[in-house]
């Protein structure tokens, strides 16, 4: 029987390595975080990675930010991935401060931000409620603000969207996992991971007050976007 994906202590324990082999992009995606968030970043101010798991996202901004009275706040929803989280960052002391919350991203407060990470986050947030978790993120962002989401993505035309998913399926299958384990993940993440198209992207970010979204990097059907705060 397949039960729906879980972010639990087994998931937590293998996080880095199933992430790594199964978005593409994800390892560039992360040291580019980092370069994104240090144009960006502004003093006196907050960078959110929300949904931050182990806080991959977060290490890179920390290592790149050089901003004075700059702060870091990682939150995720999993104890077991913020219980991680807080011992990777110890273990690597460096940079600016970092506060790791155990909290629902939709119940947190955003203040002063220049900079939110949703790396691949927002795609496991109930579609009725993304529109309002955006509007939240833009309303606690400072002008020019830098909104950066990473998703994984649908197609409006069906077979574009089946020649994406055959090219993810095959990257996964070239990074050991067989036909069986991508199937079970698949179901397992069918009521759970629930992808917009690129169009669906675009115009919530606008609706939530972002004045410009740029696809910055892409890869089958997964792409990040920079989007600026009016
Ligand atoms: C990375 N950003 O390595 N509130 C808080 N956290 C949540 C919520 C929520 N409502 N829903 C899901 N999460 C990371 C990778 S993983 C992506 C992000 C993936 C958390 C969830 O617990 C998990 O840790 C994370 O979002 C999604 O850059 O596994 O495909």
């Amino acid at each position: 029987m397949i039960v729906d994906f879980a972010f639990d202590e087994s998931v937590a324990k293998v996080f880095p390595d199933m992430i790594r082999r199964s978005v593409p992009g994800y390892e560039s995606i992360i040291s580019l975080i980092g370069l994104l968030a240090e144009q960006h970043a502004r003093p006196d101010s907050y960078c959110y990675d929300l949904g931050c798991s182990l806080g991959a996202a977060t290490l890179a901004m920390r290592s790149r930010i050089r901003q004075p009275g700059c702060r870091i706040i990682a939150v995720d929803n999993a104890m077991a991935m913020t219980r991680r989280c807080r011992s990777v960052l110890q273990e690597r002391p460096a940079g600016i401060d970092v506060d790791v919350v155990c909290a629902d991203i939709r119940d947190i407060r955003i203040e002063r931000a220049s900079v939110v990470v949703l790396n691949f986050t927002l795609q496991f947030i109930r579609p009725e409620l993304r529109l309002a978790m955006l509007q939240k993120i833009s309303a606690g962002m400072l002008p020019g603000g830098a909104l950066i989401l990473s998703e994984k993505i649908t197609f409006s035309d069906a077979e574009e969207a089946w020649r994406m998913e055959e090219l993810h399926i095959a990257f996964k299958k070239a990074n050991g996992y067989s036909e069986l384990e991508i199937s079970q993940k698949r179901s397992a993440l069918e009521n759970v991971l629930i992808p917009d198209t690129l169009e669906q992207h675009r115009q919530r970010l606008a609706e939530a007050g972002f004045a410009s979204v740029e696809v910055w990097f892409r890869c089958f059907n997964f792409v990040s976007l920079l989007a600026l705060k009016a």
